[in-house]
């Protein structure tokens, strides 16, 4: 980047900062307003409830809370009332990157919100191991000096230890050598095709899905299968889904057809608690998952859910079985509401690498999938599977997922997370 385009993208994010700042002081205003009426109304209603009734609250209360307390045991470090809201951090490199980010799609400061800003500088954050084993050797490696064969040895390396994947890696190094051959490739200018050609791999199965990003069509039942091996985060996801979709005010519930697990209705109870969507479920031991699908389609169907969100298991008795059971799932949707949208979303763990290619592979034959969801970006050195999954298995990635909160989920940006991928600072 120019000295001057930077200086630009500096006053940009300085200018966005101090529109931001206004905001959240006048939010604290209201809050303030709003917290005092608060009082008010209680002190009221407080006077007119009779001694007795309150007692009763009370011990009534008492126990809600001891059970809450006891689900919210079942995941562990989380503090989930700190992150239901986004904070501003400081004017850091953080914050001026997400700006800059967010300027170089196009958007304006009145566009921009809070929880993009504190977004970005997450993933950024969470893809911190990849760039750390990657970029910084890169663009050591690359420095000011042009390309040469034996740098793009050295990049063709750093592809693969991301794992990129052979194909993604192979594709890249090609075009990268073919242009070498043309013309004098600069460091800078370099890492800028590098990205691009990075973003063209994510973007081939999201062209032809025909959605740039997977959103439920309103008034209509959208159904999301969530499949995945056993751990790779599928529940949580499902939680995550969850809130996103009540936030932007559809008609959400969730299925519980991971019945081999017997913890797994109840670790969803409590994301559905958070994010105040029902859960069916069928609680008896080992319940047929395909009648729960049956059972929560007809509730989707009553209460006119817009998104019915089903958790699936990640292990039965023998990978057979699991792949059967997700087809009888399947049929059973396909017959009851053949009018409906249906996506299967397989969930893949970035730090399983390679593993996760494998994954998609054995899932994509038998699965009918439409998609693939990524998740723990953060703390993981090998992002780069998404890239193995978009060009190998032809899967558009949906989501992302960079941490255990509510909030660390996101519909995929291409660009958003190659520049994460490749932030050089
Ligand atoms: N760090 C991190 N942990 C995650 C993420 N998603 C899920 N997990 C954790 O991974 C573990 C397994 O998740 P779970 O949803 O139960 O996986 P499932 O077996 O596929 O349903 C749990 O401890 C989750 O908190 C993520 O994006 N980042
Ligand atoms: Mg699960």
């Amino acid at each position: 980047m120019t000295n001057n385009n930077l200086e630009n993208s500096n006053d940009w994010a300085k200018k966005a900062y101090a529109q931001l700042k206004q905001k959240q002081e006048q939010q604290k205003i209201e809050q303030q307003k709003i917290e005092q009426q608060k009082i008010e109304q209680q002190k009221q209603e407080q006077q007119k409830i009779e001694q007795q009734k309150i007692e009763q609250q009370k011990i009534e209360q008492q126990k809600q809370e001891q059970q809450k307390v006891e689900r919210l045991e079942i995941i562990k470090d989380q503090d989930f009332i700190d992150d239901i809201k986004p904070k501003l951090g400081k004017f850091d490199e953080e914050f001026t990157w997400s700006a800059m980010v967010l300027a170089a799609q196009g958007k304006k400061v009145e566009q921009i919100s809070l929880d993009e800003i504190d977004w970005l500088s997450r993933l950024r954050k969470g893809l911190e191991e990849t760039r750390k084993g990657f970029v910084t050797e890169l663009l050591d490696k690359l420095g000011d000096d042009p390309l040469t064969p034996e740098t793009l040895d050295d990049l063709e390396t750093l592809l693969l230890r991301a794992d990129a994947g052979i194909n993604s890696t192979d594709k890249v190094m090609s075009s990268l050598r073919k242009k070498l051959n043309e013309e004098v490739v600069g460091g800078e200018q370099g890492i800028k095709f590098l990205k691009e050609e990075l973003i063209s791999i994510l973007e081939v199965p999201i062209k032809k899905s025909n959605k740039k990003i997977l959103v439920p069509e309103k008034d209509k039942l959208n159904i999301w299968l969530i499949v995945g091996v056993n751990g790779v985060g599928k529940t949580t996801t499902i939680g995550k889904l969850a809130h996103l979709s009540t936030s932007s005010k559809y008609k959400t519930l969730i299925a519980a057809a991971d019945t081999f697990r017997a913890a797994a209705v109840e670790q969803l109870m409590v994301w559905g608690e958070r994010s105040h969507v029902d859960v069916i479920s069928n609680q008896t031991k080992n319940a047929d998952p395909a009648s729960v699908v049956f059972d929560s389609i007809n509730s989707a169907l009553k209460r006119g859910t817009e998104l019915l969100l089903v958790d699936t298991a990640g292990r039965l008795q023998n990978k057979n079985n699991l792949m059967e059971e997700l087809s009888k799932i399947r049929k059973i949707i396909d017959k009851k509401v053949p009018n409906a949208n249906v996506e299967s979303l397989l969930v893949l763990d970035a730090s399983q690498g390679q593993n996760g290619l494998k994954q998609a592979k054995g899932f994509a034959k038998s699965a009918n999938l439409s998609g693939a969801i990524i998740t723990k970006l953060d703390g993981s050195s090998r992002g780069g599977v998404s890239l193995a999954v978009s060009l190998e298995v032809d899967l558009p990635i949906r989501f992302i997922g960079a941490g255990e909160g509510m909030r660390d989920l996101r519909p995929f940006n291409s660009f958003e997370f190659i520049e994460a991928l490749l932030a050089d600072k």
